[in-house]
């Protein structure tokens, strides 16, 4: 595991003492909308300028003015394995070296896809995509072809990328900015989105005595990460899978930032269920654009070619991004994992002393290595419980952690993520640097 430093983070950017982000923040508002290609990174629900990056090593950001962070975002989930892993690299250095795309099948396709199947025995058949949205689109789009049916249940506050009909009561972005729903999308693209809480058994099963015969599927985060991180009650997963069976519709369980995070099998693997169908991204790309969804072969065989669902990408299975993600699926290792849970388990003990010596209403949630300080008395176990934390306080605590040199989510919606690459020390630094923002 890297690490790319051991010396004590310098004095992180305050307002005002990161000139050149501030400089570059001002030239990206003129060419990009709010600064940013992705709208959370623009630090909005947080207030001040977001940092922008020169590079990253580790567990360790490197702002444009030199500063240096441990960080807890983790590039929003890829980077379980630390910033630059030199294996990584080194491996797409020479996957580039042989060219960037073909736009035609290769043999690492292959392999990704075998290794896939390996680790997650729901997936008969997977396809390659560019990014988690496309996947959880695309599976949507696999499910209702299988079925002939149109209605999709999701959850208040899971999010499941920016596609038309999944912009319903989302979670991320659009949970911090207060607009549940987005402009622009169509009445009839989400008129077959049922939304429903988090957690709620009754609500689901009352769903499904309704239209259970119209239900093409139901997807959902199996442990939420974009309204903090979510775990389900005992029960609810399985419930959905049921359910699903029962009435013939198919369950999605939407692995973007859960697969290979919470085992290597995912959250499937942690719970041991096998849903009908899986999105995975992030990791399985190892931090280059790649995605997949996968699952029952018959629901898969709908796909085109083979059968009359259409889907397609000219960057799909893109081999330097295939090889990216097959040597970090190489490196997760059950020692990953042990160490992952030992720095979550530190990371969550520390975070709750240190709310507890402050006085300050809060609760930490953690499965794994994904973990939110919610400042709200929780549990949180739902999208209506996570609205109640106090998001100025939030905004206050994350200041507080930047000036102290640690990048965490800027929001309380995104869960933190740990890495193999984070130490002992950076977990103490980081407690600490609560304990004091707490305070201050
Ligand atoms: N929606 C992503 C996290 N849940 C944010 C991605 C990004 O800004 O890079």
């Amino acid at each position: 595991m890297t690490n790319a430093t051991s010396a004590p983070p310098p004095a992180a950017a305050r307002p005002g003492r990161a000139p050149a982000s501030r400089a570059l923040f001002d030239r990206a508002s003129a060419v990009l909308p709010g600064g940013v290609n992705s709208p959370v990174r623009a630090f909005r629900a947080v207030g001040g300028d977001p940092l922008f990056i020169a590079r990253a090593e580790g567990a360790r950001l490197f702002d444009a003015d030199g500063a240096e962070y441990i960080d807890y975002v983790g590039s929003w989930g890829p980077a379980i394995l630390g910033h630059a892993h030199p294996a990584v690299v080194a491996a797409v250095q020479e996957a580039a070296a042989r060219g960037l795309s073909f736009g035609a099948p290769t043999e690492l396709e292959v392999r990704f896809a075998e290794t896939l199947r390996a680790l997650y025995p729901s997936i008969d058949m997977l396809r390659c995509v560019s990014s988690g949205t496309e996947a959880t689109m695309s599976a949507i789009r696999a499910a209702r072809g299988f079925t002939g049916r149109d209605v999709l249940v999701k959850f208040e506050g899971c999010y499941h990328g920016h596609a038309d009909p999944l912009l319903v009561k989302a979670g991320s972005g659009l949970a911090t900015f207060g607009a549940p729903d987005s402009a622009g999308v169509p009445e009839g693209a989400a008129r077959n989105t049922l939304s429903l809480p988090y957690n709620d058994a009754a609500a689901l099963e009352a769903a499904f005595a309704a239209r259970g015969g119209d239900i093409a599927a139901v997807i959902l985060e199996p442990v939420v990460g974009n309204m903090g991180c979510v775990p389900p009650e005992p029960g609810f997963l399985a419930l959905v899978i049921d359910l699903c069976r029962k009435h013939g519709a198919l369950s999605i369980f939407d692995e973007v930032m859960t697969g290979c995070r919470l085992a290597r099998g995912g959250a499937q693997e942690r719970f041991g269920l096998r849903p009908d169908l899986t999105t995975l991204g992030k990791i399985v790309g190892g931090g280059m654009p790649l995605a997949a969804y996968g699952g029952r072969a018959d629901v898969m065989r709908v796909v085109s070619p083979l059968g009359p669902v259409y889907q397609a990408g000219t960057l799909s299975g893109n081999p330097v991004a295939v090889t990216a993600g097959l040597a970090t699926l190489e490196r997760l290792t059950p020692d990953l994992y042990e160490r992952l849970e030992r720095l979550g388990a530190a990371l969550e003990r520390g975070l709750r002393a240190a709310a507890e010596a402050a006085s300050v209403t809060a609760c930490v949630q953690r499965v794994g290595s994904m973990i939110t300080l919610f400042f709200t008395r929780g549990p949180v176990r739902s999208w209506a419980e996570a609205s109640t934390s106090d998001t100025k306080r939030f905004s206050a605590f994350h200041a507080g952690m930047l000036a102290r040199g640690v990048y965490w989510p800027p929001s309380q919606y995104e869960a933190a993520f740990l890495s193999g690459a984070h130490t002992e020390q950076d977990i103490e630094r980081t407690v600490a640097a609560c304990r004091e923002a707490l305070a201050a």
